[in-house]
């Protein structure tokens, strides 16, 4: 909590600007975040952090801060209005739409960023209380496509092992700037400094992570189904499979196979812009490897052909041979399920839009048009929590046009977002740094990490912590009441096993408090741990969870005990070290028990995907056009982006309004310099960036970034925009026709000089 000691303090706590959540520690001047430092004791990140979370004052004390719930008035502005008034009037506004058209008509959008996870999983009360089934959130514009191929394929999710990959491979991922798994630049530099080992890339643009790589592999944009089907049909072709290995461990094997060998090789090579020689060159140092690790991320998840290229490269990797040995693929555990990966090919469809719904998250791009439609099952109000999707779905306008169209909605977040601004309500929460936070991101193996930070500051004035908010409207719409909560109180002060004997008998008897659940755990378990840290109490049930699913693993990692012993044991290890804790520890092999499969093995044949493998061939040859002969990726990741959490464009130390990349031909080609204003116009919207003419890029290829656009009053005064806010530029039904995933970094454009 605040320091009070003369002496300074160094506060333990993570980074919340990626999905890494780095290790930090945090010297305070007051409420100013004097000095930011990595904290090597952290058991993922051991001191490292990236340029970004140095500069995390910026969020934490920004201008932008709310510190008063808003209600928005007839003539369009928003007026303070106090806590209990805010309460009583969301609580009584989502009632009646649930009363009127039925809680299922109300959507929950968001539930928490790159560094927040606990409040989404307080939501669920308010949510069982109110009927609401419908929920999205950012993963069904990036995931969903790779969840539906990795429940069909494994049931669960995979992670690779960078540190360890003889091979390592990144498709349409960047990680030198986006991270997504522990000391990412740390990693690369060591691949790349040892002979044994090589780095694959696979981007049109030779990033940071391309120079460092053995083979840049400069697919043209959205050809990355061909290339893969390529190495696919060589491996086929030369015999490089692992038959012996397959043959214990792997369903549909054959059926694989003969789609890869239809592939035309010479003619994808053609395709993708990678020679044949290249393609074989490539398949064959995968096929020597003892090991191979492949990430993909949002160059393939948001292109077209998005969830077969999910698909292909598994195929590729498991052809190899690569699964449960160090330094290869792995299911793993994890604390609290963020995302279900348990897709059957069988997903629920959505009643207004008829598209599928993986993972129980209805796809991103759906959402606006389905609430304007004039459909009887459409949703009617919404729920938005920590997300911005005005600003982060595809097709921005459309979105703010179903927001104002919805009977009732409420936002919570710290800043008057672009969100925020549609809203009827807008509550505003503590920093991620003034409650007890945690995140459900932990994918490792065969040592799977957990983090609760405790909380730095108090919450600034006004604003209230996520479980806070959640128990106030839980309350506010009767779902539970103080005798409800009485039994367990008086446990929760017994102790940890009076406290769980107490909660199984009580959510057994009284449907209130099962359905509440973590709200009542909150409420009391929670009021009995040290100060600050009541947000952590949905944990216990989380930690009771992992102590049942994975006994022995717990215990390898050092947790004592036996059935809920063992429970509480790793609960106090977590609540209790802010620089992390090793939950389950695994022997490789064991990731043969993590499958999700019934037959606990992998079940390569995806017949549909396969059915679009044969097909590719007659794939459309691009989606530019005469009048839009350019492609944009819509959203980069670059050392200053941070999606939207970070809204004063001071924070960033280079690239202040985020320049539209270009190459020096395309350059060329419309008498632009760096420096220059160059009009962007697209089939959704058109908008001033500056240009940056970069040797990076490909001819016909530009970049914006992602994050960019965001309103800001740096004095307090009118806001001005730093940017262009990507959506602004992207249209809804550019998606793939599994998953619905939008199609940013793949929009057809052109661009014209703004006069000097
Ligand atoms: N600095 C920073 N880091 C972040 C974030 C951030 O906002 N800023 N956001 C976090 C989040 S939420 C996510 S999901 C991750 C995303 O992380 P990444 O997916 O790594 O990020 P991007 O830069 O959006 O896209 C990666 C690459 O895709 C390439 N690409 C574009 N088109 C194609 C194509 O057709 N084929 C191929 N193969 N590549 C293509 C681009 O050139 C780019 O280098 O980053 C996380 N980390
Ligand atoms: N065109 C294009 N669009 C994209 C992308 C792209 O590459 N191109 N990338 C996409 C990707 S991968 C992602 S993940 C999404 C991200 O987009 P969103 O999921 O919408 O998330 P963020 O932009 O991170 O917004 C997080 C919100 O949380 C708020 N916040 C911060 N801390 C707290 C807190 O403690 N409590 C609460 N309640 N709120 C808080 C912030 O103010 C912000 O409004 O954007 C997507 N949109
Ligand atoms: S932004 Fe940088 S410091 Fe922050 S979590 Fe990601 S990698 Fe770590
Ligand atoms: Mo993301």
């Amino acid at each position: 909590m605040t320091n009070t000691t003369a002496e300074p303090v160094w506060h333990k706590s993570a980074c919340v600007l990626c999905s890494a959540n780095c290790g930090v520690e945090i010297k305070l001047d007051g409420r100013s975040f004097a000095r930011v430092r990595g904290n090597k004791a952290h058991v993922g990140s051991a001191g490292y952090t990236c340029e970004k979370a140095l500069r995390l004052d910026h969020y934490q004390n920004a201008r932008s801060r709310l510190t008063s719930p808003m209600k928005r008035q007839p003539d369009g502005g928003y007026t303070e209005i106090d806590w209990d008034t805010a309460i009583a009037e969301v609580a009584a506004g989502l009632k009646a739409v649930a009363d009127t058209h039925g809680g299922d008509k109300i959507m929950y959008y968001g539930g928490g960023g790159q560094g927040n996870h606990l409040g989404g999983a307080y939501s669920a009360g308010v949510r069982s209380v109110l009927g609401i089934k419908r929920r999205s959130n950012a993963l069904a514009q990036e995931k969903t496509g790779e969840a539906w191929v990795e429940g069909r394929m494994f049931g669960t999710h995979t992670h690779g092992e960078f540190a360890e990959a003889e091979v390592a491979v990144f498709l349409g991922k960047n990680p030198w700037h986006s991270h997504g798994f522990d000391a990412a630049r740390r990693v690369l530099k060591e691949i790349a400094a040892d002979d044994k080992r090589s780095m694959i890339v696979i981007d049109p643009r030779r990033t940071e992570t391309a120079d460092l790589a053995d083979y840049w592999l400069a697919v043209k944009p959205a050809t990355d189904a061909f290339l893969l089907a390529a190495i696919g049909g060589v491996i086929v072709e030369e015999g490089l499979a692992k038959s012996a290995w397959l043959d214990k461990h792997v369903e549909g094997v054959a059926e694989t196979k003969a789609a890869f060998a239809t592939v035309p090789i010479a003619a994808f090579a053609e395709r993708c812009g990678i020679s044949e020689d290249r393609i074989r060159a490539v398949a064959r140092r995968m096929a020597s490897a003892e090991s191979v690790a492949i990430y993909e991320d949002l160059g393939v998840e948001m292109a077209p052909h998005s969830t077969l290229v999910s698909y292909l490269h598994r195929a590729i990797w498991v052809l190899l041979g690569n699964y449960a040995k160090p330094g290869t693929h792995s299911a793993h555990t994890g604390m609290a399920s963020l995302f279900s990966y348990g897709a059957s090919g069988k997903e629920p469809i959505d009643p207004v839009t008829g598209g599928a719904i993986i993972s129980g998250l209805v796809a991103c791009n759906e959402i606006a048009d389905g609430m304007l439609s004039n459909h009887p099952e459409r949703t009617r109000a919404l729920l938005i929590e920590s997300a911005n999707p005005v600003h982060s779905l595809a097709g921005s306008a459309r979105f703010r046009e179903a927001m104002r169209s919805a009977e009732f909605s409420v936002v919570i977040d710290i800043a008057m977002t672009e969100t925020a601004l549609e809203a009827d309500y807008v509550l505003p929460a503590a920093s991620q740094y003034e409650k007890v936070e945690t995140t459900f991101f932990a994918a490792a193996f065969p040592d799977n990490w957990f983090c609760v930070r405790p909380p730095v500051l108090e919450p600034l004035a006004g604003t209230l912590p996520e479980p806070e908010i959640h128990s106030r409207l839980a309350k506010a719409l009767g779902a539970f009441t103080d005798d409800d909560l009485a039994p367990l109180r008086v446990a929760a002060t017994e102790g940890y096993e009076a406290f769980g004997e107490a909660f199984a008998a009580g959510a057994a008897a009284n449907p209130a408090l099962a359905r509440a659940g973590a709200i009542v755990l909150y409420e009391t378990l929670g009021q009995t741990l040290p100060e600050g840290m009541a947000g952590a109490a949905a944990l216990w049930f989380s930690s009771q969870q992992a102590a049942m699913k994975w006994p022995e693993a717990v215990r390898n990692a050092g947790h004592v005990g036996e059935g809920p012993d063992l429970g509480n044991a790793l609960f106090e290890a977590i609540i209790n070290n802010p620089d992390g804790v090793v939950f389950t520890r695994h022997e490789p092999g064991q990731a043969w028990d993590l499958l999700g499969t019934p037959d606990n093995k992998i079940h390569l044949a995806i017949p549909e995907l396969l059915e679009d493998l044969t097909k590719l061939g007659s794939a459309p040859l691009g989606y530019t056009s005469p009048e839009f002969p350019l492609v944009l990726s819509a959203g980069e990741r670059r050392s200053f982006t941070a999606n939207t959490i970070i809204r004063d464009p001071a924070w960033r130390k280079k690239d202040a309004e985020g320049a539209l990349r270009l190459s020096p031909a395309d350059a060329k080609a419309a008498g632009v310099q760096t420096g220059d204003r160059i009009r962007l116009t697209t089939p959704g919207g058109s908008a001033v960036a500056v240009a940056e003419v970069n040797d990076t890029m490909m001819e016909g290829h530009v970049a914006l970034p992602n994050g960019l656009g965001l309103a800001y009053s740096p004095a307090g005064g009118e806001p001005e925009v730093a940017g262009v806010a990507p959506n602004e530029l992207t249209t809804t039904e550019w998606r793939d026709h599994i998953a619905g995933t939008p199609w940013h970094k793949h929009v057809p454009a052109r661009i014209e000089r703004v006069a000097r």
